[in-house]
């Protein structure tokens, strides 16, 4: 039986468990509780010496970071594929710049977002908001973009869609419309919330995640 190890509100441990949901694959799900400092202790650094959620283990086999993961599932669960296939280089590239700009740029912002929020009124920095605002707002323009004539952003539903959805799906509690003037996000939106694997996705929350 695959073991994860994951905390439900961190947005990288949802991306794995998207794609978990999708291969139809069971596993364990054993809470490392953040705020408790779990990942801080002997035994999960024995997993990841990053001292980071996700972490997957199936059998004899140990991997962290969720899209070291997600490739990990690919290779050993194929079915159904959610990077594009071997003969298609370019949407294979294609999925993984997307997935790699999720994770290093719009995930992280919109958590900085989430950080500076949560501050009580009086030592919020508004100018910080303002700036993060614009710089998402510029991120979903881009993408609205790049969906122009097509379904998902490398073709067919893969882990490039998959990787903004933890984030996207809080963008509204933050005071974002991320479909307002750009039909593009909306239908792909509306497209992602149509799977079961995303609609029923927990932990999704603006709860400030330590290192998210
Ligand atoms: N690149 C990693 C990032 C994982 C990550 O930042 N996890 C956060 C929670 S969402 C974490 O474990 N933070 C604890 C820490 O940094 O001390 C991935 O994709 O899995």
């Amino acid at each position: 039986m695959i073991k994860l190890y994951d905390f439900l509100p961190c947005p990288y441990g949802q991306k794995v468990r998207i794609v978990l949901a999708e291969k139809g694959l069971s596993y364990d799900l054993m809470q490392v509780d953040l705020a408790q400092v779990d990942h801080r202790k002997p035994d999960f650094l024995r997993l990841n010496p990053f001292g980071r959620v996700p972490v997957l283990v199936d059998e004899e086999v140990t991997v962290y970071d969720s899209t070291i993961i997600n490739e990990y599932l690919e290779d050993e669960y194929p079915e159904p594929p959610l990077i594009p296939l071997v003969g298609n280089s370019g949407q294979r590239a294609r999925a993984r710049l997307f997935e790699d700009f999720a994770d290093t740029s719009f995930t992280p912002q919109v958590g900085q977002l989430i950080h500076e929020m949560s501050r009580p009124d009086g030592e919020r920095d508004e100018s910080r908001v303002q700036r993060l605002h614009q710089s998402v707002e510029r991120v979903l323009d881009y993408l609205n973009r790049e969906l122009h004539a097509q379904q998902f952003l490398a073709g067919e539903f893969s882990v490039a869609d998959i990787a903004f959805v933890p984030r996207l799906l809080v963008l509204n509690h933050l005071g974002f419309d991320p479909a307002a003037n750009r039909a593009n996000v909306d239908g792909w939106i509306k497209r992602m919330l149509d799977r079961q694997s995303i609609r029923t996705l927990e932990g999704v929350s603006t709860e400030p995640v330590p290192g998210a």
